[in-house]
């Protein structure tokens, strides 16, 4: 064991998600030693624990698995249980934290973000419950690596993660196990493959992006190899480093091939991506687009027909910009609705409380209480289950929810890359105006209430302030500004726009909100501030 003098990074302050730098950024001498000493002091060090350790395979994750093994040994962890190639998926390796109840993980990706030498990079500390670690200790890894003088490390050569079985480095075990095979069986444990199997066989076609990511062997084995969907129904399904250059973020904007087919002439009974490190999801159906607020609304309003779920569920939860859809069916439900901030750490005390079966967010995340993380495969898999028990289209469903429910028009637009004090300054301004908003008419509506919402977890009475403002109207429609947490560049700008609509269910998003698209520009000032007039993405 060696242990190695380093100089503190200022910079190493865990976002939304864990650590997100540049890979160039992780790759320079000792930035991710630091950040990985950082992670172990502030969780009282790892002598004699159990971690599991898996990235999402993108360009850099081979190094710094074997940095982080060596690290371990020489801080006296007792075993790593590691994924085959150094690969696990984040809901994968929540699985696995919690089947093998280990002390904890550390999980390589920077999810949706491109992967490259030139792309992104990021970790993230999970805990023993399998779901990343809250705020008090993000915190504390930020402390610790802003103090941070030395970091121990243990010589030795590359451990090979090519075969599954156990090897030792510097007396600690460290175990390969194959990524697939726990996962997929848990799944099997949730929904009836037997009646998903029967309805590929009906003739039910369906295509899966998984964008060259680390989805498709989950989707391929799952999917053609257990259920029997057709051969080919998984495309991109080869995990590459830089994802084959492909921006694996499953939204109508960058898997628009996906949407291409969708709606064109020869479009599968149903479409599906997943994103870089396999948690978020996009459901697509002939010809329709699921919005990821009603996707999780649908699949609470049906979770009971899959066997998993068919005694109901405890609650549901949703982060604070996703829309209220899910609500209205909590409501018809008799459960109890919870608003929480952006992020899914802030859904771990809900699940580990036995409040919440069901949680998403806007940001195309869905998961329930079978692992700590959101989990793209499990929201595909329960689609198929409800599909295959109700023998409707993806359309048919939509409508007969919006029917029964009404609908929440719902789109968020995100200007990426914008300057960061420009983008600071607007959201400063607009945080200033918040107290002599309401009553203020704007587009024909009139601003009831305004403010910057914070958070009192329910279960530990933590608080989480500044979480994003929001316009409220008295017609019950919503604005929400926030800037994002998981960005490597500049600020993305997050305008989240909502009107809920009792009839007329057939229109365009964009159309349906121009009013509140209209009111958001105005309010915020974003092209005064930011020189921008349109989105980059729309979702
Ligand atoms: C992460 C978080 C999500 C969050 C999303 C977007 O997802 O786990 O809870 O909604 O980022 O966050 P932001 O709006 O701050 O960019 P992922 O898939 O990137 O790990």
């Amino acid at each position: 064991m060696t242990t190695i003098q380093t100089v503190a990074f200022d910079d190493q302050k865990p976002g939304t998600s864990g650590l997100r730098k540049k890979t160039n950024v992780f790759m320079q001498p000792h930035y991710l030693e630091n950040f990985v000493q950082a992670i172990f002091n502030a969780i009282g060090g790892v002598r004699g624990k159990t971690l599991v350790l898996g990235g999402d395979g993108r360009f850099y994750n081979d190094r710094a698995v074997q940095i982080i093994l060596r690290m371990a040994a020489a801080s006296g962890a007792a075993k790593v249980i590691v994924g085959q190639g150094g690969v696990l998926s984040t809901p994968a390796a929540s699985n696995l934290i919690r089947q093998r109840k280990t002390d904890g993980g550390i999980i390589l990706s920077a999810s949706h973000n491109p992967g490259g030498e030139d792309e992104d990079f990021g970790i993230k500390f999970n805990m023993a419950n399998g779901g990343p670690a809250p705020e008090s200790v993000t915190e504390a890894m930020f402390r610790e690596a802003s103090v941070l003088v030395s970091y121990n490390i243990t010589e030795t050569a590359d451990i090979d993660l090519g075969a599954l079985g156990e090897t030792e480095i510097g007396g600690m075990a460290v175990e390969v196990v194959d990524c697939v095979a726990d996962y997929a069986a848990l799944m099997e444990t949730l929904f009836d493959f037997d009646a998903i199997r029967a309805m590929f066989a009906g003739g039910f076609t369906m295509r899966f992006d998984a964008m060259c990511a680390v989805t498709g062997p989950y989707a391929t084995e799952i999917l053609e190899g257990r259920l029997g969907a057709a051969a080919g129904t998984v495309t991109h399904g080869t995990p590459l480093p830089d994802f084959g250059g492909m921006h694996p973020d499953p939204n109508p904007t960058w898997a628009h091939e996906l949407m291409d087919e969708m709606m064109g002439p020869n479009a599968p009974d149903f479409g599906a991506a997943s994103d870089g490190d396999g948690d978020r999801n996009m459901v697509v159906g002939r010809g329709i687009y699921v919005s990821p607020s009603d996707s999780l609304a649908v699949l609470a309003a049906n979770a009971h027909l899959a066997k998993g779920y068919a005694k109901g569920l405890a609650g549901v939860a949703r982060s604070m910009p996703t829309s209220a859809a899910v609500d209205r069916v909590a409501v018809d439900l008799g459960i109890a609705a919870y608003e929480t901030p952006t992020g899914w750490k802030f859904f771990g005390n809900l699940l580990d409380a036995g409040r919440a079966t069901l949680c998403g967010e806007e940001s195309f995340g869905t998961g329930s209480d079978h692992v700590r993380e959101k989990d793209g495969l499990w929201a595909v898999l329960m689609w198929l289950n409800i599909l295959a028990v109700r023998k409707q289209s993806v359309a048919d469903i939509l409508a007969a929810h919006w029917a029964k429910y009404g609908r929440n028009y719902y789109s968020r637009h995100d200007f990426e890359g914008v300057d960061k004090d420009k983008a600071d300054l607007m959201m400063g301004s607009l945080r200033k105006s918040l107290a002599g908003l309401p009553g203020t008419q704007i587009e024909g509506l009139t601003i009831s209430a305004a403010d910057d919402f914070a958070y009192t977890d329910p279960v530990d009475g933590s608080v989480s302030s500044k979480q994003g403002v929001r316009i409220l109207f008295e017609d019950g429609s919503r604005i929400v500004m926030r800037l994002s947490g998981t960005g490597t560049q500049g600020a993305t700008l997050r305008v989240y726009l909502e009107q809920y609509a009792e009839a007329g269910f057939d229109r365009d998003p964009q159309e349906a909100l121009a009013s509140v698209i209209r009111a958001a520009h105005e309010l915020a000032q974003i092209t005064h501030f930011t020189g921008r007039t349109e989105p980059d993405v729309i979702t």
